[in-house]
């Protein structure tokens, strides 16, 4: 079962101590969460006018993302004015994130890629979606358009909800379980699908083998109605305030409740990582008996 590890940490630049961060590397490595109860991202007034008290501002999809490479924003319906102000508190976030990973997680520091940044105001229960789509159902992440072609996805989150309210998660158990689960309903790829999909522009690069079958293992997950109800799992509750660390790729998690969180998503080679042994990509390869390249 997953574990939630904590770590007095409440500051995102304060230097770490060697015992920190080697639980840190261990926990997230392992497949637990890394939980930061005292990390909080303090909100500025003028950010909390915008969102918190009276008309704020419209959210298009599920939730507002920055790219870091050009500071654009997406997803919001925010005049000149608010964009700024948007901007640059999820600019601030995902400096604050960056440093945390830094000081952290040292070892990651030559080979760690940081990717999008997203604000999410909506509220998560009870929110419409296709039954691919929906984040409630116990999943491990695999974006469709974006291969990793086997780097790690680890996501930082804080919730800054200024009513009280938790996030609300689900956990499952073993990437291993849930892969061994899994692994005899996975077909292999279309020959040529992979190539032609990159070339219409629906994928950003082609998709390895490794990302064709993550993807079917998330949507595998997402469809067992049975593996939903009677899975190992837990749930649990992010409180306002708090920031938390987890590999998506590899935990199985639901969002059941909660709105106002940031999250920052980074990227990290299995060469990278303290033992790529727990990795993914090591894992299905070593219950399929081949590279996943
Ligand atoms: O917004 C959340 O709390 C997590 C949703 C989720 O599953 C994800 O972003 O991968
Ligand atoms: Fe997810």
């Amino acid at each position: 079962m997953t574990d939630i590890t904590p770590l007095a940490i409440d500051s995102w630049a304060a230097p770490c101590s060697a015992q920190d961060q080697a639980a840190a590397v261990a926990a997230l490595e392992a497949g637990n969460v890394l939980l930061l109860p005292q990390l909080d991202f303090p909100l500025h007034d003028n950010e909390r006018g915008l969102y918190f008290q009276g008309a704020g501002v419209e959210v298009q999809g599920k939730n507002i993302s920055l790219n870091l490479a050009d500071h654009s924003v997406r997803g919001s319906s925010a005049d000149a004015a608010e964009l700024a102000v948007l901007r640059d508190m999820m600019v601030r976030f995902a400096t604050l994130s960056r440093t945390l990973v830094h000081g952290l997680l040292p070892g990651y520091l030559a080979t760690v890629e940081q990717g999008r940044t997203s604000f999410r105001p909506v509220e998560v229960a009870g929110r419409p979606s296709s039954w691919r789509q929906d984040d409630s159902r116990l999943h491990v992440d695999s974006f469709p358009s974006s291969p990793t072609r086997g780097k790690r996805i680890l996501r930082l989150f804080t919730n800054v909800n200024p009513h009280g309210e938790g996030r609300h998660w689900r956990l499952g158990g073993s990437f291993e379980d849930v892969a061994r689960r899994h692994l005899a309903s996975l077909h292999g790829p279309l020959w040529g699908s992979r190539q032609l999909l990159a070339m219409l522009g629906i994928t950003k690069g082609p998709r390895s083998a490794y990302d064709h079958y993550m993807l079917q293992l998330h949507d595998r997950m997402k469809a067992d109605s049975d593996y939903q109800s009677s899975a190992d799992q837990r749930s649990c509750e992010f409180a306002p305030g708090s920031t938390w660390m987890v590999y998506t790729d590899q935990v199985p998690h639901a969002a059941m409740g909660g709105r106002f969180a940031f999250e920052q998503t980074f990227y990290l080679p299995v060469a990278g990582m303290r033992d790529p042994a727990h990795s993914p990509l090591r894992v299905l390869e070593r219950l399929m008996g081949r590279e996943l390249v």
